[in-house]
């Protein structure tokens, strides 16, 4: 429409450091970074991360109003300041999830609005189904829902036709003869006693997903895909879930759990050409749950950094603070 200026996209809100951060004992053998920031006074709010295994970035704390939020993340099991490092034992979805109700219990928080991207969206949305009563709003990104499907687009067959270049990369760390199920022969490498084959298999599997991951492609690679410890547990745990479908009893287990939380205010938003997680998962999820809110970026792939996704993402949140069923 002439003579009608769109408003000025929304930016993050300014770099903000941790108040306070401790490493919690959740398991035998796994303890967990978690940390504060924004007003203890706030809205408490949680935000979690993707992969699974790619651990917090601190840019995940700018897309919360610091005088209006309490700000809760945690790196989830065996990735970030997390220990044991790239650790697959005691490591599933339910695991995660519980961790989430001892963090939850350990601040004294009742309610709390869940943010999260990609896995993040994915462990959002089984919290939900398990804790509904716990969730006064949702705020999701680049939705996955882990069906093979899901994994086979991205893993296998689908994403590799836009990119071509990068998946040539990513497959050249598997014998011709194993390129019929990438998933498995991945797992066969990141699972090796041999530091070397682990961590070659490891950056060819994590660069693939980082070269994808923006709306302007491979130049756009993240620094993080670069360093070797970031990448082996990426890899590793990722492969781990995947090769496990997630530990959901179905597949589009997620899909089914929508009409037990529908009560819940849940505002979406998707890439249009979102290559990792494509924008049909997010079309799929709101067929399903109608009283979710569904905003389309034209001009965006799946990272939380396209400018069209952080000033959606901006908006949900600011619309949470007040709107989220406190
Ligand atoms: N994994 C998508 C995901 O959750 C299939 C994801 N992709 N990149 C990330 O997460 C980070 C940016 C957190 C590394």
């Amino acid at each position: 429409m002439y003579g009608q200026t769109p408003p000025p996209r929304r930016d993050l809100y300014p770099p903000l450091e941790a108040a306070k951060s401790e490493m919690l004992k959740v398991s035998e053998i796994h303890t967990i970074y978690v940390e504060e920031s924004g007003n203890p006074a706030g809205r408490p709010a949680v935000a979690l991360h993707g992969g699974p295994g790619g651990g917090l970035s601190p840019e995940m704390r700018r897309f919360f109003d610091p005088k209006r939020y309490r700000i809760v993340m945690m790196d989830q099991r065996g990735c970030g300041r997390s220990t044991p490092h790239a650790e697959l034992r005691e490591n599933t979805t339910w695991d995660l999830v519980a961790d989430i109700e001892r963090v939850r219990e350990r601040c004294g928080i009742d309610k709390w609005v869940v943010f999260g991207g990609s896995w993040g969206s994915t462990l959002a949305l089984a919290y939900a189904a398990k804790h509904p009563e716990r969730v006064a709003g949702l705020v999701l990104r680049g939705i996955f829902m882990l069906r093979k499907s899901e994994i086979d687009w991205f893993y296998q067959q689908g994403a590799s036709h836009v990119f071509p270049d990068a998946f040539d990369r990513y497959v050249s760390a598997i014998p011709e003869e194993e390129r019929g199920d990438l998933l498995h022969a991945f797992h066969k490498r990141l699972t090796s006693p041999d530091w070397e084959t682990r961590l070659k298999a490891a950056r060819a599997w994590s660069r693939w997903e980082g070269e994808t991951i923006s709306f302007a492609g491979p130049s756009a690679l993240p620094s993080r895909f670069n360093e070797d410890r970031f990448v082996e547990a990426f890899a590793r745990i990722e492969n781990h879930y995947f090769v496990n479908n997630g530990f959901f009893e179905t597949d589009g287990w997620l899909l089914q759990q929508a009409p037990r939380m529908r009560h819940i205010p849940c505002r979406i938003t998707h890439g249009r050409y979102d290559m990792c997680t494509p924008f049909s998962n997010a079309w799929d999820l709101k067929k399903a749950w109608p009283d979710a809110e569904l905003e389309i970026i034209g001009d965006a792939g799946h990272s939380s950094l396209e400018p069209g996704i952080v000033d959606a993402l901006i908006r949900a949140t600011d619309w949470m603070a007040d709107k989220a069923a406190w």
